[in-house]
């Protein structure tokens, strides 16, 4: 049996307020839908069966390089992290796997972790190495490179740690590992662009040896920060020459906020998809750069146009298109537990909007070069609002019609505030 950290009454009776007005909007969006040849049932189950990791990093509160302001009850180890990321899958049902970051997640003992996650009903997707800051003791400084660095034994280091993270994944069932470094110059001159690259690549050609069969290896590139000059795995073609130097079980992951602005993002997602690279996401949103706000909470348009390709794509059923789908989000001035669920519940939406595109119109309408109409087919899907159908899915498999409201009710971030002591405010975030 599952051990719930919210009371189920508190779900029902939160749920059994808002049951009779989810049932008569579900039935109008039925409707509207069996008017245009859909099966609401069908967009429901999929949507039900859709799921994302939630990052351990994201449960606690975030900050930026200039200061970092601590809430109540904030998690103090894996162990709290792991609670925290059970309430979040107990009232939106959407995410069952947590992704960890190694060493921020200490893990001494991943049996009694593992077994802490059984119960709460979690598992574990992609592990996540750091070799872009430096871990209390460690014997080699990662200040001007990790997995390129000039130095041999740092870059043996680096490449250590990854195979560290790989055999803490094994015992934990993950079947993952994302490497992303923070590698790069500051200056013009300060690094030879080839060479950096070279070493990368052999650094990976080792970690990529220890990779087990049925592993895959996430590669993320990102265009600047940390370092402002020049980033050794800057954008997606570098990542897909990663990818293709290293091998089949080496893919191309998306974080939706390392991108320069305006690039068109869903393009990317749709020629990885192409050449059977696409490995997977980190969703967030951005306004500027790498702002790691709440998915869908700036420009929904934009995650709705990368659902639309991997809807397509799932269509198409495009040979070994498996995308693993996870979250990377730092939250600043709200709950985290609050933000996470509002993001995957916004991922759902893209997701369960990009199911209603009218596909078969749409191809006409691209043969016939009648822009307007293929334009007005993805905004008429857009423009339809699901939450009857997403809502629907939650209370179906046991969750929230209205998450949010009943994580208030509960009081859970009070009671732990009230058992976990108070983390100190300080300056520097997570990037
Ligand atoms: C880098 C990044 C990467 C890290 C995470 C904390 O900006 O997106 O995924 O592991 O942030
Ligand atoms: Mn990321
Ligand atoms: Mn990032």
């Amino acid at each position: 049996m599952t051990e719930q950290r919210i009371a189920a009454d508190v779900v029902a009776a939160d749920n059994d307020r808002r049951a009779a007005a989810l049932n008569a909007d579900y039935a109008t969006l039925g409707e509207k839908l069996d008017r245009d040849g859909i099966d609401i049932e069908v967009i429901t189950q999929k949507v039900a069966s859709f799921h994302v990791a939630v990052p351990s990093w994201g449960v606690g509160t975030g900050g930026t390089r200039f200061a970092r302001f601590p809430a109540p009850g904030e998690p103090h180890d894996i162990f709290d992290k792991l609670d925290d990321c059970a309430v979040i899958h107990q009232l939106t049902r959407a995410t069952p796997t947590v992704s960890l970051h190694i060493p921020w997640d200490k893990v001494d003992d991943p049996r009694r972790l593992k077994a802490h996650a059984d119960a709460l009903g979690l598992g574990f997707d992609a592990m996540n190495s750091n070799t872009f800051s430096d871990a209390p003791g460690q014997e080699k400084s990662y200040k001007f490179g990790s997995l390129s660095h000039t130095d041999a034994a740092t870059r043996r280091q680096a490449v250590e740690h990854n195979i560290e993270c790989i055999e803490i994944g094994r015992a934990l069932g993950s079947k993952a590992l994302t490497v992303w470094i923070g590698d790069g110059s500051n200056f013009p001159g300060q690094s030879h662009f080839t060479r950096s690259f070279e070493r990368y690549l052999d650094s990976m050609k080792a970690i990529y040896q220890h990779l087990p069969a049925n592993w895959r290896l996430f590669t993320e590139h990102k265009m600047y920060e940390p370092a402002f000059y020049s980033t050794v795995v800057q954008d997606w073609g570098t990542n897909y020459l990663i990818a293709t130097e290293l091998g089949e079980k080496a893919f191309c992951l998306v974080d939706l906020g390392h991108h320069a602005p305006n690039v068109n993002i869903e393009m990317i997602v749709a020629r990885l998809i192409q050449f059977g690279k696409l490995g997977g996401f980190h969703f967030n949103d951005s306004k500027y750069g790498d702002d790691d706000l709440d998915t869908g909470s700036v420009d929904p348009f934009r995650l709705f146009l990368v659902f639309n390709e991997l809807v397509d794509a799932e269509e198409r059923r495009s040979e070994g298109f498996a995308p693993a789908h996870m979250i990377d989000q730092s939250h600043n001035v709200t709950d985290p537990v609050e933000s996470l669920m509002r993001s995957a519940n916004e991922i759902r939406r893209a997701y369960a909007q990009a199911l209603i595109v009218d596909r078969a119109a749409l191809d006409t309408f691209q043969e016939d070069n009648d822009a307007l109409m293929a334009s007005e087919t993805l905004k008429a899907a857009f423009r339809t609002d699901v939450e009857p159908i997403l809502a629907q899915a939650r209370l179906r498999t046991g969750g929230a019609i209205d998450p949010i409201a009943a994580y208030r009710a509960s009081g859970y971030r009070r009671k732990v505030a009230e058992q976990r002591p108070a983390i100190a405010s300080g300056g520097g975030g997570i990037v």
